[in-house]
């Protein structure tokens, strides 16, 4: 059940973080693939807050590449600041911020508004990675294999301070679920932290019900509400093709559909991310709107093929199928 006025949508197109292009369109292909029709059929009110202002990695081309790297860290740790403040002020006024990214360096300002708006926050990291990488230790030296070793305040600087304070979350309020590609150097630093981590092989090992039923634990517990990260590439690649980097034995249309549902019914939610949809990687904007039902179901709304198709057939004037 939604306790807010309304949800507040921001967009963030930005690409800065990773190699590949298209990941800027997110925004773009989520709002095509109707996450304001989803909101409007479940009686939701909602704002769009439109698109942070972002430079995008072509515009960086005629750079060479130390400036390019330099520009890239400049534009990142600008937009954090903008979005930190953007979901802090939505929270505050005691909305829901939806973040539509991006790559998963948005999950810096997103992560840090929220915790600037609640103090005490839980986590929850929805991803097959847990970007809990840091200069140091990225074997990519792409920013969204970062973000959460960022909120924990491990990293750059200039990225672990966003809004003047660090770090964001405590390691014992964080929850990875999904995790399968986890670098050697990122096993140890979560280890270090006493970071709470289900694999998909914990997922197969222990049964996904009582895997939430823990998640949910830890990240409720002593919190004044929970933010979620949900990266699209915790799925399997069949299921969701339009994201940066796609693998074999990603998780399941009902998995990731539990997962969302054992989330809205089981914590208090702040608001959420949804990161890494690539329209350009995609077929036919169907990952972006896998996306939308997943929101939806994190909502507490069924909003499956099933009600879209009845929706469609009871709209005048629409075709039916
Ligand atoms: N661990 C690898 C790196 O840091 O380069 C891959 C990170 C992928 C991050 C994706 C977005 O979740
Ligand atoms: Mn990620
Ligand atoms: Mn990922
Ligand atoms: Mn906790």
């Amino acid at each position: 059940m939604l306790n807010h006025k309304s949800v507040q949508v921001i967009g963030v197109p930005l690409d800065l973080g990773v190699s590949k292009l298209g990941v800027d369109m997110g925004p773009t292909a989520l709002r095509y693939a109707g996450i304001f029709e989803a909101l409007r059929y479940a009686g939701i009110d909602y704002r769009d807050a439109g698109d942070i202002d972002v430079l995008r990695n072509f515009s960086l081309d005629p750079l060479s590449p130390a400036e390019r790297e330099q520009a890239k860290l400049r534009e990142i740790i600008r937009t954090s600041e903008t979005l930190a403040r953007f979901t802090a002020k939505a929270i505050e006024d005691g909305h829901m911020p939806i973040v539509l990214g991006g790559d998963h360096s948005t999950a810096i300002g997103s992560v840090a508004g929220a915790a600037k708006a609640r103090g005490r926050i839980g986590l929850i990291w929805i991803d097959a990675h847990p970007d809990a990488n840091t200069p140091e230790t990225s074997p990519s030296g792409n920013v969204h294999g970062m973000p959460l070793a960022i909120s924990l305040g491990h990293g750059m600087p200039e990225l672990v301070n966003c809004l003047g304070f660090a770090p964001k979350v405590r390691p014992e309020d964080v929850c990875i679920v999904g995790a399968k590609d986890i670098d050697p150097e990122e096993r140890k630093f979560l280890t270090r932290m006493g970071i709470r981590m289900f694999t998909t092989f914990d997922i197969e090992n222990r049964g996904l019900a009582r895997v939430m039923q823990e998640a949910v634990d830890v990240v409720s517990r002593g919190t004044n509400g929970v933010y979620v990260s949900f990266d699209a590439d915790v799925m399997d690649k069949r299921v969701a093709p339009g994201t940066g980097i796609t693998t074999r034995g990603g998780l399941t249309y009902r998995e990731i559909s539990f997962i969302m549902r054992s989330i809205g019914a089981g914590v208090e939610l702040i608001g959420f991310d949804i990161i890494e949809v690539n329209p350009l990687l995609d077929k036919a904007n169907g990952t972006a709107e896998l996306c939308v039902e997943l929101a939806m179901a994190m909502l507490g709304v069924k909003y499956t093929d099933y009600e879209k198709k009845y929706l469609a057939s009871n709209r005048p004037g629409q075709e039916r199928n």
